[in-house]
């Protein structure tokens, strides 16, 4: 199985460039949307079809599911036991305005929809002023740079064993204030004094910033969405696994995200991460 993740791994790093590159002249939108209801830019799809025919033709990817498809692509041929899931362009929404995104990375040894708790491995790309891969596996977290030389493209380790630092700096929260419940809000009004605000609409880039400099990311439960936006198998998940192996934590509210059952491919979950005492004050500060 470690073989199989390695090749995924492999797969994603030589996937970026051209994911990448494929960013420019791919900034309008498509006519259809995906299946959260979200309009999909022609950059999207590009990204999803890049990855799905390169994930599925390693031997040992049993499946393929992302944001931007309905249904899951299986393998029929396929005698492997890792599902994969990705949110091939998360952010993808800051490409009208040139800010970060991300490719999300979620590596499960159970068939989709699966548990946090069934992730052998989760990474995501940040294509910022350099493209870096955050990758977690085995507990440990490194950080890379993907650099695409003449040569090909390289993955260089930049950090061996990243962790949150223990004094948070940084806060981001998404949805608009009148629709955040009044327990959260009491919340934010608490920490907002503490820490630093700091939000890009991009999910990958403002974990990225507390990864680095530590705080408290979240995009909550809504009075129009009680679960939210951001989605368990793409992004809530994978970014759970992520960051509790730098030794943070995530939580739906309640409990850990990894913990969460799902029941359907697409459902959304409020998703708080960040330093451990951060979300231990949310979860008691929320009823
Ligand atoms: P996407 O995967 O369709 O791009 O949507 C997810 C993104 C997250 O990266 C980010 O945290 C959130 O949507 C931002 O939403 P908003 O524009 O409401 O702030
Ligand atoms: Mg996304």
């Amino acid at each position: 199985m470690s073989e199989v993740v390695s090749a995924i791994v492999d797969v994603v790093t030589e996937t970026a460039p051209d994911v990448r590159a494929g960013l420019t002249g791919r900034r309008e939108y498509e006519t259809s949307e995906n299946p959260s209801g979200e309009q999909m830019l022609a950059a999207d799809r590009h990204a999803d079809e890049l990855l799905e025919d390169r994930l599925l033709a390693i031997d040992g990817v049993a499946s393929y599911a992302s944001e931007e498809r309905e249904g899951i692509v299986e393998d029929e041929e396929s005698d492997g036991g890792l599902h994969v899931a990705c949110d091939p362009l998360d952010g993808s929404s800051n490409l009208k305005s040139n800010n970060v995104m991300g490719t999300i990375l979620a590596v499960y040894d159970e068939p989709l929809p699966a548990p946090g708790r069934a992730l052998v491995a989760a990474g995501y790309v940040l294509y910022g002023p350099i493209t870096t891969l955050v990758l977690a596996r085995d507990d440990a977290v490194t950080e890379y740079v993907i650099d695409d030389t003449d040569e090909g493209v390289e993955r260089r380790v930049v950090e061996e064993d990243v962790t949150i630092p223990s004094d948070p700096v940084v806060y981001g929260f998404g949805g608009r204030v009148p629709d955040w419940h009044a327990d959260f809000e009491a919340f934010v009004r608490e920490i907002e004094d503490e820490l630093k605000l700091r939000y890009g609409g991009a999910m990958i880039g403002d974990v990225s910033q507390v990864m680095e400099y530590g705080g408290i990311f979240a995009y909550p439960s809504l009075e129009s969405a009680e679960n939210g936006k951001l989605r368990l198998q793409f992004e809530g998940n994978p970014i759970g696994y992520i960051v509790e192996s730098a030794g943070g934590r995530s939580s739906d509210g309640e409990r850990s995200l990894l913990d969460v059952e799902p029941d359907r491919l697409h459902q959304r979950v409020p998703v708080h991460v960040g330093n451990t005492e951060l979300i231990e004050r949310l979860e008691g500060a929320l009823d």
